[in-house]
């Protein structure tokens, strides 16, 4: 059996994280290593290991996450001040955990373009 990776074992409840929404199809949580006062992470439990790997059938799935995202961004309260979505896929973007996932940054000003 294959290992499950750190954002499953949070799904399954097997390790802890500070989880501020949950629903049949994602889960919202705060990233460990926030890089700015609001850093969550913003997942589908479907096990998707990258955006390489999204299929023509999670089209609804991933209009959803971006709907959650829409509505975290105004509880945290940063939809107006603004907020970066990000998404990194593969070696060269450095991602490190092999389950998508979507940062939402925000609560302070941001630079671009990013490191
Ligand atoms: P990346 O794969 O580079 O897009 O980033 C993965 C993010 O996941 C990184 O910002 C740190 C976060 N992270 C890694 N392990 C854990 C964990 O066990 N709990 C939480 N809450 N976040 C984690």
């Amino acid at each position: 059996m294959p290992e499950k990776n750190i954002f499953k074992r949070i799904i399954d409840r097997e390790i802890e994280a500070e989880i501020l929404f949950e629903d049949d199809r994602c889960l919202v949580f705060r990233d460990i290593m926030p890089q700015a006062p609001v850093h969550l992470l913003v997942i589908p439990k479907k096990e998707i290991p990258s955006s390489n790997e999204i299929a023509e059938e999670d089209a609804e799935l991933i209009g959803h996450l971006f709907l959650t995202i829409r509505r975290i961004a105004e509880e945290q309260g940063v939809a107006e001040s603004g907020y970066r979505v990000v998404l990194n896929c593969g070696p060269d973007a450095t991602q490190t955990v092999r389950h998508l996932h979507f940062h939402l940054i925000g609560g302070r000003s941001m630079s671009w373009p990013p490191g």
